[in-house]
C-alpha cells in the first residue's frame, strides 16, 4: 500500500438543513474501518442536537504517512460562571501572547455562533485571516493510535472525563497547537447543551473551562491564533491536509485553579520565565507572550 502505509483518514459530518450537528473523525487501518464508521453514523444519529436529515462519511488513504505528536497536557481550570470562565479564557490568552483586540474579536465570533469552521485570527492585529470567512479553516486530518487512546481513556476515566468529546477535542487542540505559527485556540462548544470551552496553546497545554457559556445558549464554535499572518495560508493548509497522528498522552491533571495552574507551571518550570503572574490572579492580564513549557 502507497502513501500513508495503509492508514485511512475516515470523517463524519452530520447537518440538519444547513446546520451542523454532529462530526468525527480519525485516522485508522484499513480492518478498523468499518467498526469506526458504524460507531460514526450512531454517534450521529443519536446526538443531542437531534436527528441529522443528512450523513456524509469520507474515507480517504493518507497522501503521505501522519507526522507523530504528542497530546497537550489536560487540566480543567475552576470557574464559577460564564463571566468568570471568560475573563480566565481571556487571560489565558494574553499570556499566551494574544493581543486583547484579538481576543475581543474572537469572543464576538463566537458569540455570533453560525461559524461552520475555526475563526483565523492574526494574534496581534486581530484581522481575519481565512480565505474563506463563511467557511472558516478546519482541523482536518488527525487522529490518534490505538495504544495512545488506550491510554488517554485511562487516564481520563481517573478524572471521570472519558467522553468522546474530550477525547475529540483534545486531539484536534493537539494538531493545531503543533502548527508552526500558532500562538492559541479559543473554543467554546456550540452544542447548546454542553457548557464546557477551552483554550489551548504550545505554552499552557490544554485549559478546559466549565461553565463558559449558559445552557440552552446557541454560541460557540473556535478561533484559531497566529503569530505568522503573512503565512496564513500555509497554516490553514497544514491545519486542513497535513496528516498527524497523536501518538502519546500527557498528564491529565485535576481541576485547578488559576493560581495552582501557576504554581504547577513554576513547579515544571523553575528556570523559565513565568506565565502567569500575582497580578493575574486579580484579573489583570499582564503583556505579552510568556511560557509554561508542555
Ligand atoms: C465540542 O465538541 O462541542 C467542543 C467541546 C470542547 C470541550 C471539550 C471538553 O470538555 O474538554
Amino acid at each position: 500500500m502507497k502513501g500513508g502505509k495503509g492508514l485511512y483518514s475516515v470523517r463524519m459530518r452530520a447537518e440538519r438543513g444547513h446546520a451542523h450537528i454532529s462530526g468525527a473523525e480519525g485516522i485508522f487501518g484499513e480492518n478498523d474501518i468499518g467498526e469506526t464508521v458504524l460507531a460514526y453514523v450512531a454517534r450521529a444519529l443519536h446526538h443531542s442536537k437531534g436527528a441529522p436529515d443528512t450523513l456524509e462519511l469520507k474515507v480517504e488513504l493518507l497522501p503521505r504517512p501522519p507526522a507523530l505528536i504528542s497530546a497537550l497536557p489536560v487540566c480543567t481550570l475552576k470557574t464559577t460562571c460564564p463571566a468568570d470562565a471568560k475573563r480566565k479564557a481571556a487571560l489565558l490568552l494574553a499570556r499566551a501572547g494574544v493581543s486583547e483586540r484579538a481576543i475581543g474579536k474572537a469572543f464576538r465570533i463566537l458569540s455570533a455562533g453560525r461559524m461552520r469552521g475555526a475563526a483565523l485570527l492574526d494574534a496581534a492585529g486581530g484581522e481575519r485571516l481565512e480565505p474563506d470567512r463563511k467557511r472558516g479553516v478546519r482541523a482536518s486530518m488527525l487522529g490518534i493510535s490505538r495504544g495512545a487512546m488506550k491510554s488517554l481513556e485511562a487516564a481520563l476515566s481517573e478524572k471521570k472525563l472519558d467522553h468522546p468529546r474530550v477525547k475529540d477535542a483534545l486531539v484536534l487542540a493537539s494538531k493545531v497547537a503543533s502548527a508552526d505559527g500558532i500562538a492559541a485556540e479559543l473554543c467554546i462548544s456550540d452544542d447548546p447543551d454542553y457548557t464546557t470551552g477551552y483554550v489551548a496553546a504550545p505554552a499552557l497545554g490544554y485549559v478546559r473551562l466549565p461553565r463558559i457559556k449558559k445552557k440552552g445558549s446557541l454560541e460557540g464554535g473556535r478561533a484559531f491564533f497566529t503569530t505568522k499572518a503573512s503565512a496564513a495560508s500555509r497554516l490553514a493548509r497544514y491545519l486542513e491536509e497535513t496528516p498527524v497522528l497523536v501518538g502519546k498522552i500527557s498528564e491529565i491533571g485535576d481541576i485547578i485553579t488559576l493560581h495552582g495552574l501557576q504554581a504547577r507551571h513554576n513547579h515544571r518550570k523553575p528556570g523559565g520565565k513565568k506565565i502567569l503572574g500575582k497580578k493575574d490572579r486579580t484579573g489583570r492580564a499582564a503583556s505579552g507572550p510568556g511560557r509554561l513549557g508542555r
